[in-house]
């Protein structure tokens, strides 16, 4: 049997970032997964040499590990049964509800803990397996946050960091978790935890004091390993990004400028195109964007086709109850306001149910006089910083909720408040009068946020965070070497 093949860098997150894709004639290939974490990632791995573990998206029996684009991909196995408790269930049904605001009830199961703890312990062997002595080990968001504790317990020579991609809830909402000390404990294993905003990474440290009886001073709190060692936690914000490089350059080829005047064209070449591009996810305010179009053209303040809403609707979670309802919910209400403000051929809402590539997207940022941002909670929204990074001739405008992480940085954007059906018309009809210039200062200002903190400063940002972890003990000798 070939040794193991061990490296300096390890990410764990849920998935791989790729998926398994099967041609007709049966062959099989492995294509890049949409979705924020492997799109940021996916840079970020660019020229370095690591290892990801993470699911492969099939259930059964993982595939062996294999080699791709210069990463390591160590497929974890999740059962069909995992899949529904740990995956959907207890990530997707408990904890994403609870650290997004409860914008619709959690639901607590206990076999969906028991599964979320099994399939932590089978991500944390299976990262000990890949991590070279010493090794840095980046684990990611809320599927995994006891898998800091249980790879310190199999490995203590390694650094360990977690980094959160959505919101940390404040402490009333977290204690309703029945398994809260459990989660805090399981992420007190690592070194290093990064949040997305500085108020994330409060609600983690007043949360340790308040649930755990935990002590601690500025950004740290204070831990004791199993030996009795004592360690301090470092919990701060490390705000993610876009590859700006790579996406600019991308939406300044000649096909992607000719498909954005394409779109434009098929549109009919409305006055005013208006852009949503979310997951179909209850967290992202996508009901309260429509109600806000629907009432501006049942009051008569804006017409269609003049102004055309196109709202891309990425497939997301959908055998969850939850996502089933909201599906029915936005493809009704899109269907009742084509039915009534629509003309042949030009209607008022473009709904598109599917995954593009980047190409598209980025034409479809270029053809959107306005982009909607709109979520009632958002850890980040990288949507609303590629926007800004494809709007290379500093035309467009960005309308964006105050609930998402990126409205800390872009303060510059037209801010909204999406539960304020009538002050988010008054921001879309705002920005539809506005004068270029305005709009330009603004998408200037917007432009120079976002360089100036990409994808790649994100990264180095926390991998140094974490390089700063206290000295770790060397890795025990291995039995019978
Ligand atoms: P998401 O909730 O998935 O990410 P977001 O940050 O907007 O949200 O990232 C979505 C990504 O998918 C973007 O790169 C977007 O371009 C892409 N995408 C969306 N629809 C697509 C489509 N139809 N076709 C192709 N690509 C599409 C989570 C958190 C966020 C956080 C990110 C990263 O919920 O708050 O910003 O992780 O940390």
């Amino acid at each position: 049997m070939p040794a193991q093949r061990t490296f300096d860098l390890v990410i764990a997150a849920n998935r791989l970032p790729v998926d398994r894709v099967v041609a007709p004639d049966g062959t099989s290939e492995w294509h890049r997964s949409p979705g924020g974490l492997v799109t940021a990632m996916d840079s970020v791995m660019r020229g370095r040499e690591g290892a990801w573990v993470g699911w492969a998206g099939e259930t059964g029996p993982a595939p062996e590990p294999f080699e791709e684009s210069g990463m390591w991909l160590h497929p974890v196995p999740l059962s069909e049964e995992e899949r529904e408790t740990h995956y959907e269930g207890f990530s997707n049904d408990t904890l994403w509800p609870i650290y997004h605001d409860v914008i619709v009830p959690a639901h607590f199961h206990r076999e969906w803990w028991q599964a979320y703890e099994r399939v932590n312990q089978r991500f944390a062997e299976a990262v000990a397996e890949v991590a070279a002595p010493g090794a840095k080990v980046w684990i990611h968001d809320y599927q995994l946050q006891l898998v800091p504790a249980l790879v310190r317990a199999l490995r203590p020579d390694v650094r360990i960091g977690w980094f959160n991609h959505i919101p940390f809830p404040p402490v009333e909402l977290f204690a309703q978790l029945p398994w809260r000390r459990q989660i805090l404990e399981g992420l007190l294993g690592a070194d290093y935890l990064g949040f997305q905003r500085t108020p994330d990474a409060q609600n983690f440290l007043r949360a340790c004091r308040q649930l755990d009886g935990r002590t601690t001073k500025g950004d740290t709190v204070a831990t004791a390993d199993p030996d009795g060692r004592t360690r301090q936690v470092r919990a701060s914000a490390v705000p993610i990004s876009v590859d700006v490089n790579g996406l600019e350059e991308l939406a300044k080829t000649e096909a992607v400028q000719r498909r954005a005047e394409q779109i434009r064209a098929s549109l009919g070449n409305p006055e005013v195109v208006m852009l949503g591009v979310d997951r179909l996810d209850y967290t992202k305010g996508i009901r309260h964007r429509l109600k806000a179009y629907e009432e501006l053209l049942a009051d008569g303040t804006v017409s269609s086709p003049a102004v055309t809403l196109v709202q891309v609707a990425t497939p997301s979670r959908e055998r969850v109850e939850a996502y089933k309802q909201l599906r029915t919910v936005i493809e009704t209400t899109v269907g009742r306001i084509n039915g009534t403000y629509s003309a042949i051929g030009a209607p008022a809402v473009h709904y598109l149910h599917r995954s593009y590539p980047r190409e598209e997207m980025a034409a479809l940022f270029q053809a959107a006089d306005i982009m909607l941002v709109t979520p009632l909670r958002d850890g980040m929204n990288l949507v609303a910083k590629e926007y800004v990074t494809c709007r290379h001739d500093e035309g467009g405008a960005l309308v964006l909720s105050e609930f998402t992480g990126a409205w800390h940085e872009l303060k510059q954007a037209y801010v909204c408040n999406p539960h304020d059906i009538e002050g988010l018309k008054q921001v879309m009809l705002r920005v539809m009068s506005l004068d270029d210039r305005e709009r330009r200062r603004s998408m200037r200002a917007l432009r120079r946020r976002v360089g100036d903190n990409d994808v790649q400063k994100w990264a180095d940002t926390f991998l140094a965070n974490l390089e700063m972890a206290p000295e770790r003990p060397p890795r025990p000798t291995p039995k019978g070497a």
